[in-house]
């Protein structure tokens, strides 16, 4: 299950997105799709990127996570389910976000998670940009402290997993909207 949905999508595909201005019209049937607003301006810095992991197929968490941050005035790039880490890392070189958002709840976001951020992290103009993981990242209803701990000394700033509500999540998003305003 590890690579499902990886085929045919890659670093290309970014290229088309840039080109075409919207990252949905280069994705296939079945996938989230992103709404522009007819005449809407993307201002640089205010894109914040949504993006499930590569093995991860599930979408309404994706949905559910751009409705949040969209309410809180910025404007979302939904990359969607299934998102390879080279992808992912194409993409955000790009639009330079102000925060990276990824979302995984098929049980393997541990591991995705790592493999993302190590590769986010690789590339220097990615170094500090603000990368929060959530949803349900692993398997189990066990102490997962380590987990958590692992993730955040990988790299990213704050870790989700299997929070109860988004409401620190969406505090965090409301001051960064704050702060960019
Ligand atoms: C619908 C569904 C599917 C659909 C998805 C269709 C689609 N287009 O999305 C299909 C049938 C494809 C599917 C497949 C699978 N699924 Co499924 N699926 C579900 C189900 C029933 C609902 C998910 C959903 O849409 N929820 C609605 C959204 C809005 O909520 P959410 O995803 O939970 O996200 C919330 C939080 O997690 C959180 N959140 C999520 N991400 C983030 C990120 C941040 C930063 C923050 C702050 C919060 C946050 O906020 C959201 C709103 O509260 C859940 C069970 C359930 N009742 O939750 C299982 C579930 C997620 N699936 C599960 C599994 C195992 C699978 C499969 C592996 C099954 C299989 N053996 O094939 C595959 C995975 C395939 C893959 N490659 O990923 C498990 C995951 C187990 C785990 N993590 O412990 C679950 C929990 C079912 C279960 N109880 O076992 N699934």
């Amino acid at each position: 299950m590890g690579s499902a949905g990886r085929g045919g999508r890659g670093s290309g595909d970014v290229a088309a997105v840039r080109q075409s201005g919207d990252v949905a019209a280069s994705r296939g049937p079945g996938e989230v799709h992103q709404a522009r607003k007819p005449g809407a301006v993307r201002e640089p810095g205010r894109m914040v990127v949504v993006s499930s992991l590569s093995s991860d197929a599930h979408t309404w968490n994706l949905v559910f996570l751009q409705l949040l941050i969209e309410e809180a005035g910025f404007e979302v790039v939904n990359l969607g389910p299934c998102v390879p880490a080279d992808l992912l890392v194409s993409a955000c070189r790009g639009l330079r976000p102000p925060l990276i958002v990824l979302s995984s709840v098929n049980g393997h976001g541990h591991q995705d998670g790592l493999r993302a951020i190590a590769a986010l992290r690789a590339h220097e103009e990615l170094a500090t940009t603000p990368v929060v993981i959530g949803g349900k990242l692993g398997v189990g209803a066990g102490d997962r402290t380590a987990v958590v701990k692992e993730l955040l000394a990988a790299g990213f700033d704050a870790v989700y997993d299997d929070v109860p509500d988004a409401e620190e999540f969406r505090g965090l998003v409301g001051a960064l909207a704050a702060i960019r305003s």
